[in-house]
């Protein structure tokens, strides 16, 4: 894989940042995970507007246009001679002196990172998947954001190691009222009576491209789709429930707590929503 930072492209072993960067120090920094589907980067304008929002609002000021980045984001496709791949785009403070101060970081560093994959196991999206309920709480909008998108993701990995420790490989996590909030990296939607449901921003989740895109077929197929606060109660007895993201795209979910969701997994419902999203993915994008 060849990194491209600021410009230039590296070998991986040679692609090095400083250690006084204070995106290593203190997690100051955003990113995006962006995916390329047959040379072409879904999404891609979308994703740069939420990178610009993360970087408003922890006011790291962006030195490259939004035309600048996406040519960089096509460039590292390019040069790693890829047609479908996961991208990870950071950029960090940059290098400074001891302290949070961010005053004394001057040089945000734009790194992207390509990586085709295999992600996660085929037995996910044909079987679905487990969720366990973890005890970490998602973080309170009045601490941080989640709509910011930061270099520190230690509540995401709070709660994967906690689905671990239990002989789980994704967790459900709360937010602060008990509510459904969202997965380690995934948006959680479910279908009751043919009625889409999923939590909405105020549950303190991100607003994740891919969930929006799905909350767009539904509303193209005529399928009634509702933001709305979700107990676990609603996801137990729900006919069909599923998680989405950019990473995962959209995994089945089989079982929650150990209830069985529905009646078979992936439901009828899942398998249209995926069925429309991969038909989208080629399409609605930047050619590279
Ligand atoms: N919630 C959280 C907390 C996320 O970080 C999503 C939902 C899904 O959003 P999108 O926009 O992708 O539909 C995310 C996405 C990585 C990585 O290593 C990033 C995410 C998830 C998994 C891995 O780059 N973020």
């Amino acid at each position: 894989m060849k990194v491209y930072i600021n410009g230039e492209f590296f070998e991986e072993d040679e692609a090095k940042i400083s250690v006084l960067d204070h995106g290593l120090l203190y997690g100051d920094g955003i990113f995006e995970g962006i995916r390329l589907y047959k040379k072409c980067v879904f999404k891609l304008n979308e994703h740069l507007e939420r990178l610009e929002h993360s970087a408003k609002a922890i006011m790291l000021e962006l030195p490259w246009s939004r035309e600048a980045i996406a040519e960089a984001v096509c460039e590292t496709c390019r040069v790693n001679e890829v047609e479908d791949v996961y991208l990870r785009l950071l950029v960090t403070r940059g290098k400074g002196t001891l302290g949070f101060s961010p005053k004394s970081c001057s040089n945000p560093q734009l790194i992207i990172l390509s990586d085709p994959g295999p992600f996660y196991s085929a037995e996910y999206y044909e079987e679905g998947i487990k969720l366990i309920t973890v005890p970490t709480r998602r973080l309170s909008t009045a601490a941080l954001s989640p709509q910011i998108k930061s270099l520190n993701y230690l509540n995401s990995i709070l709660g994967k190691i906690e689905c671990q420790h239990l002989g789980y490989s994704e967790a459900l996590m709360l937010n602060e009222d008990g509510f459904v909030a969202e997965c380690t990296g995934d948006n959680v939607f479910i279908i009751q009576k043919g009625q889409l449901l999923t939590p909405p921003s105020s549950a303190g989740i991100l607003m994740g491209i891919t969930r929006q895109t799905i909350i767009d077929i539904a509303e193209r197929l005529g399928i009634p789709i509702k933001e709305t606060p979700l107990s676990r109660y609603a996801l137990w007895n729900a006919d069909e429930c599923f998680l989405t993201g950019t990473y995962a795209e959209i995994i089945p979910v089989k079982e929650m707590d150990g209830r069985t969701i529905g009646k078979a997994c992936p439901g009828p419902l899942t398998k249209q929503f995926t069925e429309e999203f991969f038909k989208l993915n080629s399409k609605d994008g930047v050619k590279i």
